[in-house]
């Protein structure tokens, strides 16, 4: 069993290792906390529980099943993977569920490596990253509207995005604090610009629970290479989205079903790297 003593200081990434950060970073997370709803809270349990005894009854599930997956929900609680584990299998349902009457720019699932607070810039941000950073310059703007186009002063446009190897920092060990997450504030003509590089796809640690779980089920366990984004601006409905690369490796086959053709770009080549542009236009709040 792996615990968080366990976890290795240098530079070789575990699974527990980005599952307890992941796990400390969601309980930092501010949640509205509200009177429980019995009413609602008996028909969510209540049809969850129904629909896992289904599967019992319609797979005959045996004693070892039922052992196997007691071992393995206590496996990933105690490495900390429960927010990769739920942002991966069900957070792109609960996200359609939630944006479902949306009119601006469509969104996607948030994920578990998401930290408020980085850098902030006017306008143009060099996102911070490594004097040695591996991968392929890339130059990324666009412009935050209201929905008929207007530009929106102030709003604020956070990106956050994994290295060349696939790696986030502050999830992954020997990556500076801040190494590609930054955030523009928009002046008056809603512009903003980053200049970064572009982003390797994303592997599910394949030494942890979740992992485990995927090759039993004999899936594979990538995303395909993306940029999130946050956007929020005064009396507008913020946006948690995704940007993906056209032709680009399981752009069409994510582990986590967050792709949508909205949200994949479509880059040209620059004088040094590449560029894409790409808008938000936002719905009011
Ligand atoms: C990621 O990088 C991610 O974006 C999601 C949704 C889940 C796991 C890792
Ligand atoms: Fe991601």
């Amino acid at each position: 069993m792996t615990t968080t003593a366990d976890v290795d200081p240098g530079t070789n990434p575990t699974a527990a290792g980005s599952g307890q950060n992941a796990t400390a970073t969601f309980a930092r997370k501010e949640r509205a906390a509200g009177p429980v709803d019995h009413g609602r809270a008996a028909l969510l349990i209540g049809d969850t529980l129904a629909a896992i005894h289904e599967v019992v009854r319609r797979h005959q599930v045996t004693y070892a099943e039922y052992d196997a997956l007691k071992s393995w929900l206590i496996t990933v609680g105690e490495t900390g993977e429960w927010p990769l584990f739920l942002d991966v299998f069900v957070e792109h349902v609960v996200e359609q569920v939630a944006n479902a009457d949306r009119k601006g720019a469509v969104g996607t699932i948030e994920g578990p490596y998401y930290i408020p607070g980085a850098p902030e810039s006017a306008s143009e941000a060099d996102v911070p990253r490594r004097a040695d950073e591996q991968g392929t310059p890339l130059l990324f703007q666009g412009t935050v509207t209201d929905l008929d186009g207007a530009a929106l002063d102030g709003a604020l446009v956070e990106l956050w995005h994994a290295d060349d190897a696939g790696y986030y920092s502050q999830f992954a060990p020997g990556i500076p604090e801040w190494n590609l997450r930054a955030q523009i504030r928009t002046g008056t003509d809603g512009h903003f610009l980053f200049r970064t590089i572009a982003p390797a796809p994303y592997q599910v640690p394949t030494d942890g629970a979740v992992g485990a779980m995927i090759s039993a089920a004999g899936w594979h366990p990538w995303r395909p290479a993306h940029l999130h984004l946050k956007v929020t601006a005064p009396g507008r409905a913020p946006v948690t989205s995704q940007l993906y690369f056209t032709g680009g490796e399981y752009v069409d086959d994510d582990v986590a079903r967050a792709v949508k053709p909205e949200l994949i770009l479509h880059p040209t080549a620059g004088p040094d790297g590449v560029e894409v542009t790409y808008d938000f236009r936002l719905d009011p709040a």
